[in-house]
């Protein structure tokens, strides 16, 4: 651990060794490294995703609408390596500009819709097949607050807290105490809320809830950044309910488990997905 301060020099200039363990994709300009074209397969949905929380997002709402019986819903499941920088090839910036996954093509609409941006693709998907989307306006505030609160306040766990604790190469007390505020900051909020809601929202399972149990649902439950002691999660005891009562959702279990190789012998997660049957 090094004692000496940073002083910024006049104007920033990109130093790549800096960057850590994410020093080969991190690069501060946008727009396509090589080309490459996306595969396509045979559903109305083409999904270029991978299994982390904001992917995981998509490919819950996707089962959920299968489980409600809406055919539309079918979708291939593409790998995106963002390690490998597959989110840089040209084919994959033409949807999502912003580099990043999850993006979405609908090519049951003429001409084909793109989506980037978990959010919107969670917002468009339910509007599309009408479910898990409140119609009456004050609930689908409530729906679209929390929503956009998951939007923005997950960049303070992953990006601050988890980036921080878990990731970067040197330990420093300052960030970690700023984020780790923050992250208990929004998990009270969270625990609050569902003191008296079995939801995010009220009584029905919503866009929200698949927004925000993949980062928070995942903290409490699975040791995220192995700083579950340190958050001393389990002590948000209504998000820990919450949380295990979505884990049980037969679709929930079916959309978690796409976008990444198994780690082992007892992994059931699958890399792709082109079938019903992949997760059967
Ligand atoms: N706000 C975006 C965030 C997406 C995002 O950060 N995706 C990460 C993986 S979870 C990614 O693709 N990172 C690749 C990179 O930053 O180059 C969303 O919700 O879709």
């Amino acid at each position: 651990m090094t004692d000496e301060t940073y002083t910024p020099p006049k104007v920033w200039t990109w130093d790549q060794e800096s960057g850590g363990r994410f020093a080969n994709i991190n690069r501060p300009i946008s727009g396509a490294t090589h080309d490459k074209e996306l595969p396509v397969g045979k559903h109305p949905m083409q999904l270029y995703s991978l299994g982390t929380p904001n992917g995981v997002k998509v490919t819950v709402l996707l089962e959920e609408l299968l489980a409600l019986g809406h055919e539309g819903a079918e979708y291939d499941a593409y790998l995106i390596n963002i390690g490998n920088g597959d989110q840089f090839g040209s084919g994959f910036v033409e949807i999502n500009p912003n580099s990043k996954i999850p993006a979405l093509l609908d090519r049951s609409s003429k001409p084909h819709t793109r989506v980037f941006e978990s959010g919107a693709i969670l917002v468009y998907l339910a509007e599309k097949f009408g479910e898990f989307i409140p119609t009456d306006p004050a609930v689908r505030a409530e729906c679209m607050s929390w929503l956009f609160w998951q939007m923005g306040s997950a960049p303070y766990l992953g990006g601050g807290f988890g980036h921080f604790y878990a990731y970067a190469p040197e330990k420093f007390e300052y960030p970690i105490n700023r984020f780790a505020m923050e992250v208990k900051r929004q998990l009270d909020v969270l625990d609050k809320n569902l003191e008296n809601r079995k939801f995010i929202c009220g009584d029905e399972y919503n866009i929200a809830d698949m927004a925000i149990h993949p980062w928070y649902g995942y903290l409490v439950l699975k040791n995220a950044y192995n700083a579950a002691e340190f958050l001393d999660v389990k002590s948000y005891k209504n998000v820990v309910r919450w949380a295990e009562e979505i884990s049980e959702r037969p679709a929930f279990k079916r959309g978690a488990r796409v976008g990444r190789p198994p780690s082992g012998p007892e992994d059931n997660a699958i890399p792709e997905r082109h079938d019903a049957s992949d997760l059967d």
